[in-house]
């Protein structure tokens, strides 16, 4: 049988508002899903609670609508009850990286093979707009009373120490590019992570569709420093429009306006990732003191973390790192428990027909190497 990207819909309406990013995501996920044949009955969406939540119901998968943060304690369950089962998870920047903080880094540590999608919009967005922790310092959305006055944290960084190992970003509106890295990610054998930029229409009016437009970068536009400069490089990124300069610009910064103008970057060493205007950047290429940045070779983990500070100030976009062989918790689980993927919890008949338990958990520990 061949899957549609229909077979993979509910009649549901989960009540997002006209234009928002959710829409974009969940349509990348399914054409992720056809793209990938996943079998619906071994597929399952595990979602927490937000306008990111709600969304989940309307795949024609198995769905678990869970409690606020706790999605990833209920995917793992889920796993390795059926390691068979394709586990994607639906989850906010508040839900994932607010109160369900310490579960979003713990995983790392466990690193089962379920695929993490984060719905960032930089606010609550259910509970009417409040920062979220990736709102930055300083801005000032229309929902808040005063500009944001906690930092930022750095999703993407925090996953590379964690242990992820498949991290990319994404853009909600820009749905082929996503929905081949949320599919990358499904195919990847580990814990991944896939942080999606989107805009809330409601109650921000910073990171708008606009914004994004003028200030998207991808990965393969970024440079990578091979040698130590002489001399560091300022480069900005225009926040505010000033003389000509439109939001999202890069320039080379020489002067006072154009520093209170832009986030602002120094760079001057070997390895460091970069963000150039164009002709800075030939000079840097002929001069051989840098190289281009392809997706495929992102497995440096000093790199991927060069490559996430930038990520603070811009959004980029695009696959930051992977590495391949990496012990699945299954695997090791297996390792412990040898009839474990023959013999899973989920396979193993529980009850008779009278429904007296049957479970004979002696077949599990029986094979236990101590
Ligand atoms: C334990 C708990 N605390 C607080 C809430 C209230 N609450 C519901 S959704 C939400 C924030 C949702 O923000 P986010 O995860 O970013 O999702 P979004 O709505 O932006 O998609 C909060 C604080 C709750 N439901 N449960
Ligand atoms: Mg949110």
């Amino acid at each position: 049988m061949v899957y549609k990207k229909e077979d993979y819909i509910e009649d549901f309406n989960e009540g997002w508002c006209p234009g928002c990013g959710n829409f974009g995501i969940r349509e990348a996920c399914l054409r992720a899903f056809e793209n990938l044949q996943l079998d619906p009955n071994k597929t399952v969406v595990v979602s927490g609670i937000g306008c990111s939540g709600k969304g989940a119901l309307y795949y024609k998968v198995f769905v678990a609508h869970t409690l606020h943060g706790r999605t990833l304690p209920v995917a793992i369950g889920l796993k390795l009850a059926n390691p068979e089962l394709n586990v994607i998870v639906h989850s906010g920047d508040g839900d994932c990286y607010g109160i369900g903080v310490e579960h979003f880094v713990s995983t790392g540590r466990y690193n089962p093979d379920i695929t993490l999608v984060v719905f960032d919009n930089s606010v609550y967005a259910l509970t009417k707009g409040q920062a979220s922790p990736t709102l930055k310092r300083g801005e000032k959305l229309k929902s808040l009373p005063a500009p944001n006055i906690k930092d930022a944290i750095n999703p993407i960084g925090i996953a590379l120490l964690s242990g992820y190992n498949y991290i990319a970003q994404g853009y909600a509106f820009n749905i082929e590019h996503l929905s081949n890295l949320i599919a990358g990610a499904i195919k990847h054998k580990g814990l991944s992570l896939v942080n999606v930029k989107q805009p809330c229409i409601t109650y921000d009016d910073i990171h708008t569709k606009d914004f994004y437009q003028n200030a998207l970068f991808y990965i393969n536009n970024i440079l990578i420093l091979t040698k130590d400069l002489d001399k560091p490089i300022k480069v900005g990124i225009v926040k505010r429009e000033f003389s000509n300069h439109k939001i999202g610009e890069l320039v080379i910064i020489e002067n006072e306006e154009q520093e209170k103008n832009c986030y602002v970057m120094e760079f001057k060493k070997a390895n460091e990732a970069v963000i150039l205007p164009k002709e800075k950047a030939e000079e840097l290429l002929k001069k051989e003191c840098a190289r281009k940045i392809k997706e495929e070779d992102f497995y440096d983990e000093y790199i991927a973390f060069s490559i996430a500070k930038l990520m603070l100030n811009i959004p980029i976009i695009g696959k930051i790192y992977e590495r391949k062989e990496s012990k699945t918790y299954e695997e090791r689980i297996a390792y412990n428990i040898e009839s474990y993927f023959a013999y899973p919890p989920a396979k193993q008949i529980i009850c008779d027909e009278e429904g007296n338990p049957t479970t004979d958990i002696r077949k599990i520990l029986d094979s236990f190497i101590v």
